[in-house]
């Protein structure tokens, strides 16, 4: 029996063949870390004791804290140059791109495997890396040495035919999956592509698809490594780093989804979930205030060369702010030899850094009421900083046409002349990325703090419910991010003031009247992304269980690492349990997987060290 890409991949980093649907551990290559992240994570990897990295090569990227509105976030990021110094990781500083973006440029190599503290981290999956996303501990225990626990997923063959039509992208290939299998489609899933239709996508095409294949709570996205893969490795001078591999002709997955590509239309996920998936055509016409290019999805050269074929010779419209955030030095290197970037400004567009930015709302909030169009990944209730604000997830060419109308405009059909060079030979500069001498000393700014110490799990608890939620509730619903809460990624007291902030502002006050607490959610709880804060601040609050429908994939490991028990409950428990309400939980037949919420008896999954873990009251705790 022929074996699937994933399995490949999976059986040479582990040492027994894992069972479907079981815990296993997948040995672990390379690493990443970004800056929102990074702090916690780095302070716990220094709490472990070990004197240097293990990981064949780990990268520290400043690329979402990027405002420096006070000291805060630049003494994170000499906090984290200092770190990566000292412990043998390369440090990409602030200006030199979007982690995944850079990652893919290069680092990443097909084959191999990449664990990231961020969520689209499976971005490097367009160049057949086997590249998850976890929270910030587990990427710590990577890089002290130790193989990532996951459970064997499904393969989910996404089998893709024919060819895009004129004006229709990778960005609209990606939204048709989320519209088929929805965010909470992905959960323990990968998402592996094959079929014909894949040899006209170029590796930053595949790439945008790997990235927003997290929107569908999977574990990845991969593509085959092919003749595709190896151009673009010689473009970035990096040859020899090719490795082909691909899924056996006859590999069994356990669900075939095909899309003939030349049926496809422009796509756009509609306010305020990325699945809420529309044809452009049905919303056409939409008068627009704010269109924004850029994020880990959408920016790379090919991206903004669609852009500025686009925009030459044409202005914004009067009512429309447009600004663009390159993916990474390379790439804005490029638009300016190549002259993109000139009639790109030239438009009346505002050119903003290689960083995150507005993606996670560092800056460019639009005015109450707006309509903004995003090539960016997640258009989460709030993300953007302005509440009242309707965000569209669309592709550069959709977002580029609409901006010059000034209305949502089909790009379907619609040639596009590129009038500049894709380059032979990409523009490689590396004088960013600081190889680490193994010599600096730590530096600990005023606003970074000690990590929390959390007490053991009790066998039995009465408990208030402090919280209760519908579905899909987002990490950025939990723990908000934006330009004023970032800079206390570091700072947990601080922090947790914004807990639930956008959904229940008296969250923290009522957690801390409680002391102890539990949180009931719906389906998919704590979708989106890997910050987690989301688990570590209402657990600093008190938080001892979330009692949900479902979890997200990267969510409940992270409750799990910090000490809050994650039940799943039926709809009927749901319903009887109200906000405010007190209710017992009986935690002593834990080691039997039985968990009792009030007269109900829970049969839990926990694997033998979760169940060690959560008595302990967290995996610090553990090891
Ligand atoms: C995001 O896109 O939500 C982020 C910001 O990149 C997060 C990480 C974080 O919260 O720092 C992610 O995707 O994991
Ligand atoms: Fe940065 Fe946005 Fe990508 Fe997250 S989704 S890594 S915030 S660009």
């Amino acid at each position: 029996m022929g074996l699937t890409l994933t399995e490949k991949i999976i059986y040479a980093h582990t040492d027994s063949i894992p069972e479907k649907g079981k815990e296993f551990y997948l040995r672990i290559d390379n690493t990443l870390t970004q800056d929102a992240t990074g702090t916690m994570a780095y302070l716990e990897f220094m709490s472990m004791g070990i004197d240097k990295v293990k990981a064949k090569r780990s990268v520290s990227y400043i690329d979402h804290n990027t405002l420096q509105n006070g000291f805060e976030n630049a003494d994170d990021h000499e906090f984290l140059k200092t770190v990566a110094d000292k412990y043998g990781i390369y440090f990409s500083k602030c200006g030199n791109g979007i982690c995944h973006q850079v990652q893919l440029e290069r680092f990443s190599i097909p084959t191999l495997t990449l664990l990231g503290s961020d969520s689209h981290t499976p971005t490097s999956g367009g160049l057949g890396t086997l590249s998850i996303g976890a929270g910030g501990l587990d990427v710590a225990l990577a890089m002290a040495g130790k193989p990532f626990k996951m459970i064997m997923p499904e393969i989910v063959n996404v089998k893709l035919t024919g060819k895009l039509k004129c004006g229709v992208t990778a960005k609209d290939i990606i939204l048709e999956v989320l519209r088929r299998k929805t965010v909470k489609g992905g959960v323990n899933k990968v998402f592996e592509y094959t079929g014909d239709g894949i040899k006209y996508l170029t590796v930053p095409e595949r790439a945008t698809i790997c990235n927003m294949g997290a929107e569908l709570g999977a574990t990845t996205s991969i593509f085959p490594s092919d003749e595709v893969t190896k151009d673009f490795l010689r473009r970035e001078g990096r040859e020899s780093d090719f490795i082909e591999l691909s899924s056996d002709s006859d590999a069994i997955y356990d669900e075939i989804i095909e899309i003939d590509l030349s049926n496809l239309d422009a796509l756009a996920a509609c306010p305020s979930m990325p699945d809420n998936v529309k044809k452009i055509k049905e919303i056409e016409g939409t008068k627009v205030d704010q269109v924004l290019v850029g994020s880990c999805t959408n920016s790379s050269y090919l991206d903004m060369m669609m852009v500025a074929s686009i925009l030459k010779n044409k202005k914004i419209h009067k009512d429309v702010s447009f600004a663009i955030n390159p993916g990474s030095k390379q790439v804005l290197s490029m638009m300016v030899k190549n002259g993109l970037l000139f009639d790109i400004l030239a438009s009346g567009a505002r050119i903003l850094e290689c960083t995150c930015g507005a993606c996670i709302g560092m800056g460019q909030s639009p005015k109450t009421n707006a309509i903004s169009l995003r090539t960016y990944n997640r258009n989460f209730y709030g993300r953007s900083g302005t509440l009242s604000a309707n965000v569209y997830l669309v592709s550069p060419v959709t977002a580029a046409l609409s901006a010059v109308n000034g209305y949502i405009t089909d790009p379907t059909d619609k040639r596009i002349d590129i009038p500049y060079e894709y380059p032979d030979k990409f523009i490689i500069d590396d004088s960013m990325i600081i190889k680490p001498t193994f010599k600096s000393e730590i530096a600990m700014g005023p606003n970074i703090m000690a990590l929390p110490k959390f007490d053991p799990l009790k066998d039995r608890y009465e408990i208030k419910v402090v919280l209760k939620t519908k579905d899909d509730i987002t990490t950025d619903d939990i723990m908000p991010a934006g330009s004023k809460i970032l800079p206390y990624r570091s700072n947990i007291e601080k922090l947790s003031d914004y807990t639930f902030y956008n959904i229940d502002k008296d969250f923290k006050k009522k957690a801390k009247e409680y002391t102890e607490s539990v949180i009931i959610g719906g389906l998919n709880y704590g979708q989106g992304s890997s910050r987690e804060h989301a688990a570590i601040s209402p657990r600093y609050l008190g938080v001892r269980a979330v009692l949900a429908k479902s979890f997200a994939r990267i969510h409940r490991q992270n409750l799990m690492n910090f000490g809050i028990v994650p039940i799943v409950i039926n709809d009927d428990i749901y319903s009887s349990i109200n906000e405010g309400d007190t209710i017992t939980l009986d935690f002593k037949d834990l080691d039997k997987n039985i968990v009792k919420v009030c007269d109900s008896v829970i049969n839990t999954s926990f694997t033998e060290s979760e169940i060690k873990m959560l008595k302990k009251g967290g995996l610090l705790n553990t090891i």
